[in-house]
């Protein structure tokens, strides 16, 4: 029962309720008073980091009360509501981005200033919040702000990690892995230890009969681990609209310790039990592209489903509406396949508990859940042990077969004479041991299923869920293309072009329409635009020539053609085909006359990204580019001709840096592997070109922004399985003769010890050249070289990336998150709450 204050003494709570600031004096107001009590702190040791704390607890304040009012909001208009479950949230920085989106940037940074600090310096205090690994969580992160944005009544749901991804050293050129103690402080959370959900793993299933005469099952005798809720609160921009990420922390059941135990004796018992179950929540895994069937994973995705739909349940039943609503009040989004198991959880909860029919819990189920698949990788797709599920989750391993039994038949039934397809469909792979395809029970579970960008949608209706489109029909399947938040990946990335642009489309709209972008085309041809736009590129590739200076301590020219890969390092996105062909390029220079190297344009090569620990081939990459640094950075004869240069620890706060400097980034990935990526996007809204294949979300670059703004290589998609054939059953093939000569090279020992390389080498000839290196290097190179002159040509190529910035406007989070809710979710936006007095 919650606890409301009668109505008489509400006129003394309205009086004193919380107000935000308004003025740069009560900001600063509220910061000193932070600064003074909540952190004992004074003006007499007061450093930047107590600055950065006190700004964030007096924007806090700000946000919870708007994060207040609007989860009132939502409980009293009860809308649908959409719940995002997944398992990685890669937040980054949330001071920066609380400022601009609640439009106190002005009023921060005076205040901050009177106060003596300097907004850049408090801001770069605050460490990331790094709850995921790459692509699919920065995702999360994006839709977030969007759907607060657009007013959604929308909730994330992750796990609350002690550790997020690793921090990465670089020591003698190899990755080095750091845990990231991220919770030290961090203002952003609030403990809900009045929320908590009890979880339950191992133990029985009894089956029963009940008063009725109705067959009914219980799983009992687990073991309990106690979910402790934290909120954050997610501020849209321009909006009072505040949502919630609610993240689950584990811990023993008994609270601390448990007395019994501990007061007989069993004190190493007692804390190892505490710290058994502390462990589900602890870290993040670090491996975005191998399932590698963990138990302890397993457990987290049970965990985090079991407590966050609990909750959404919780909830639900408090509008004591009935259960055939539930799918009219409830949608919930799966963010690929880590929380499908709340899919059998949900069955659970609706027959064990809810003593609902079978049919009835089915149609429920699948009305509720859509399901996003971010891979056709094989490699990557999960299937966990039979056995691991049945001694971890007995009953849903039961209700697993369950759904398979009746899906089979209804296959059985439609398509007699197709007998081979069921054991090609069924949720359970027959291999030793047996597993549980977790993609197709996604699938089966779900009312929509959606690929990530066009090419990847069609991969997955013709490759991997080809049986299931024919079984379902197509429109079960479809295709939203990923977008990215305009605020972080403009506004605050890039803030001098979010004003020029503001200043010629009138103001700011664009951040929350971003298809007002093609109005900047019409200045395409005015000098002072242009002037600005050209001089914006070179302060932000200055920006990030000191920021490599100060931390990588390698001096790069700002005036050379910037060219850019981040991302997580893997064999797919081939940073190997990069790296390879800035060997080519060195090899050339070095046997060039000086007459033509004069002639040469400057280059430097920056990489970045995190390799997974176990992922030696990764690894070997990262050592070759920084063996490859470390040579051409000190060759005499190149200067600022080539440079290389791997920034460590690449993350969400560095790409805000990285990204609105570079002049060509890099997206290179075998046709048909890289689902769309969304880096992509960011690099050209910030004014730089693309070099890339036919692949992901590349493709829909083309066509918005043109053929004549994006530079293509390499082989198609379709042509990928015969290329692959080839090498293994075509005569032996003919490297290209100059990446023989790279490989002659790497070899030889330029780079120091081959040893770590052969791997690399080996796996392009003599292992079947499995992601086309060899056979896109020619045109990668080429292509290249295309870049070189067409850059030679300063006012063509400014012309190019205006004309691209203009065009990106469909690449905004927010379309996506509009595509979302009406063709999966069918949920409407609710009104933003409103104030005190207003
Ligand atoms: O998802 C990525 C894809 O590789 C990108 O092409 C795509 O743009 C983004 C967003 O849709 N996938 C990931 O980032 N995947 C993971 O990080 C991951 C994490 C854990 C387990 C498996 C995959």
């Amino acid at each position: 029962v919650e606890a409301s204050v009668p109505e008489e003494q509400r006129e003394a709570w309205k009086k004193h309720s919380a107000k935000e600031f308004k003025t740069k004096d009560q900001f600063e107001a509220d910061v000193v008073r932070h600064i003074e009590t909540t952190l004992a702190r004074s003006l007499f040791n007061c450093d930047e980091a107590a600055a950065y704390a006190g700004t964030a607890l007096a924007l806090r304040d700000r946000l919870i009360i708007e994060w207040n009012r609007t989860q009132q909001q939502q409980t009293f208009a009860d809308p649908k509501r959409v719940y995002y479950l997944s398992l990685e949230f890669l937040m980054g920085r949330a001071l920066d981005n609380a400022i601009l989106n609640v439009g106190m940037k002005d009023i921060a940074k005076q205040g901050l200033e009177e106060l003596g600090f300097r907004m850049e310096d408090v801001i770069s205090q605050e460490r990331d919040a790094a709850l995921g690994n790459g692509g699919l969580g920065r995702l999360a992160a994006c839709f977030l702000d969007s759907l607060a944005t657009l007013n959604y009544p929308a909730w994330g749901y992750a796990l609350r990690y002690r550790y997020g991804i690793f921090r990465q050293e670089i020591v003698d050129g190899y990755q080095v892995e750091v845990p990231d103690y991220w919770l030290d402080f961090n203002p952003w959370e609030f403990p809900r230890h009045d929320v908590t959900v009890d979880v339950q793993f191992y133990g029985g299933v009894r089956k029963y009969t009940d008063d009725s005469g109705k067959q009914l099952s219980v799983w009992e005798n687990g073991e309990i681990v106690t979910a402790v809720a934290y909120d954050a609160p997610i501020p849209g921009y321009g909006t009072r609209t505040t949502n919630n990420l609610r993240l689950w922390s584990s811990k023993a059941s008994h609270g601390e310790f448990d007395f019994t135990k501990f007061n007989s004796g069993e004190y190493e018992a007692s804390v190892a039990d505490q710290q058994r179950a502390e462990t589900i929540s602890a870290v993040l895994y670090p491996n975005d592209s191998l399932d590698r069937g963990k138990e302890l994973r397993l457990k987290q995705q049970y965990f985090w489903c079991a407590a966050s739909l609990f909750d959404i349940v919780r909830r639900f039943k408090k509008s004591k509406k009935a259960w055939k609503e539930f799918a009219n009040q409830v949608a919930i989004q799966l963010n690929d396949t880590h929380p499908t198991l709340a899919i059998p959880e949900l069955m659970r909860i609706l027959l064990d508990q809810e003593s609902l029919e079978w049919d009835e819990a089915w149609s429920i189920t699948q009305a509720t859940f859509g399901y996003t698949n971010h891979t056709v990788m094989p490699e990557a797709l999960e299937k966990w042990s039979v056995p691991l599920v049945q001694h971890l989750l007995p009953r849903h391993l039961q209700i697993i077969y369950d759904i398979n039994f009746h899906f089979l038949q209804y296959v059985e039934r439609n398509f007699p004479k197709e007998r081979e397809m069921l054991s090609r469909v069924s949720i359970i792979e027959e291999s030793e041991p047996k597993r549980v395809r977790m993609a197709f029970l996604a699938v089966i579970g779900s009312h929509k299923v959606n690929g990530v960008a066009e090419l990847h949608s069609d991969l997955v209706r013709t490759t991997i869920f080809k049986d299931f489109v024919k079984i379902y029909g197509p429109d079960k399947f479809t295709n939203v293309t990923n977008g990215i938040t305009p605020r972080r990946w403009l506004h605050q990335a890039n803030p001098r072009l979010s004003a020029l642009i503001a200043s010629k489309l009138g103001g700011h709209d664009f951040l929350r329409d971003l298809n007002l972008l093609h109005k900047v085309e019409a200045y395409v041809d005015d000098e002072e635009f242009r002037k600005e736009f050209r001089a914006i590129k070179y302060a932000n590739k200055v920006r990030l020539a000191k920021y490599t200076k100060e931390v990588e301590g390698i001096t790069v020219n700002p005036s050379s053609l910037f060219d850019i890969q981040v991302k997580r390092i893997h064999e797919y996105k081939r940073q190997q085909l990069n790296i390879f062909g800035v060997i080519h390029r060195y090899l050339e220079l070095k046997s060039m006359s000086p007459e033509a190297r004069s002639k040469v344009q400057p280059r430097v090569s920056f990489f970045g990204g995190k390799a997974a620990p176990g992922y030696w081939m990764a690894k070997m990459v990262i050592h070759l580019i920084n063996q490859v640094g470390k040579v051409v950075n000190a060759d005499p004869d190149i200067g600022d001709l080539l440079k290389v240069v791997f920034l460590s620890d690449y993350n969400v706060s560095k790409a805000e840096i990285i990204t609105p400097a570079s002049d060509i980034s890099e997206h290179i990935s075998t046709a048909g592997t890289e689902a769309s990526g969304t880096s992509n996007m960011k690099f050209v809204l910030n004014g730089g070109l693309i070099i890339g294949t036919c692949d992901g979300a590349n493709i829909e670059i083309t066509r918005e922004v043109g053929e004549d703004n994006i530079f293509l290589f390499g082989n198609l998609a379709e042509d990928v399985e015969d290329l692959r054939h080839a090498h293994f059953y075509g005569d032996s093939f003919q490297l290209d003769p100059s990446l023989q000569r790279v490989f002659d090279t790497i070899r030889s020992g330029t780079f120091g010890d081959a040893g770590p390389f052969s791997g690399l080498v080996d796996s392009i000839v003599d292992h079947g050249d499995y992601y086309l290196v060899s056979d896109d290097f020619k045109s990668y190179v080429e292509t290249q070289g295309l870049i070189d002159e067409a850059y030679k040509d300063q006012e063509a190529w400014l012309t190019r990336t205006i004309t691209a910035v203009s065009r990106m406007g469909f690449f905004s989070s927010d379309r996506c998150i509009d595509e979302y809710a009406e063709m999966i979710w069918n949920v409407e936006p609710l009104p933003p709450p409103k104030m005190n007095g207003a």
